[in-house]
């Protein structure tokens, strides 16, 4: 393999742990803070990042290269609202969707065709994930204008965690 699309993929690697690091902290701050449901959801999408990292280390390993384990930068921990917290989801799967196109781009450049092809996947799963984060949040933001909504949006969020967990992993 090429050496930049190796260090382009060592940097998702450490971008896709962060980011399971961010919704673990997020997951952290909904349970101590009275929403249970949506601290369940954000644990399974803490470990399904953890899975899109490891994911890309088997792939840099299984073509020869060597998948290294970085220093991660310190997520956020605190929150002032649930809405925040919803927003900052989606704003974050934005720039994640941003920095898959920026590695597709490098494979392109470097003529890595096969790895462009095993990018595909984590295109569609971006497609999927920022539409889930505006379904959250408009539902969110709905929710807050009315009394108890956010109690409802909270157990929603738990049934929406336990359909995730029952779904087979990629
Ligand atoms: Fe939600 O992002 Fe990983 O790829």
């Amino acid at each position: 393999m090429k050496e930049k699309v190796i260090e382009a993929i060592n940097a998702q690697i450490k971008a896709e742990e962060e980011s399971s690091r961010l919704y673990f902290a997020m997951a952290n701050w909904c349970d101590t803070h009275g929403f249970p449901g949506s601290a369940a959801y954000l644990y399974i999408h803490a470990d399904e990042e953890r899975m899109h990292m490891i994911k890309l280390v088997h792939y840099l390993n299984e073509r020869g290269a060597h998948a290294t384990t970085q220093e991660l930068e310190k997520p956020q921990n605190n929150w002032d609202s649930l809405q925040n917290v919803f927003q900052d989801v989606l704003t974050h799967e934005q720039k994640v969707t941003e920095l898959i196109n920026n590695l597709y781009e490098v494979c392109m450049i470097e003529k890595d065709y096969l790895t462009s092809n095993f990018l595909q996947w984590y295109m569609q799963e971006q497609v999927e994930e920022e539409a889930t984060a505006h379904t959250v949040l408009d539902k969110l933001n709905l929710a807050s204008s009315s009394q108890g909504g956010l109690f409802h949006f909270d157990k929603e969020m738990e049934s929406m965690a336990k359909t995730a967990a029952a779904a087979p992993s990629a």
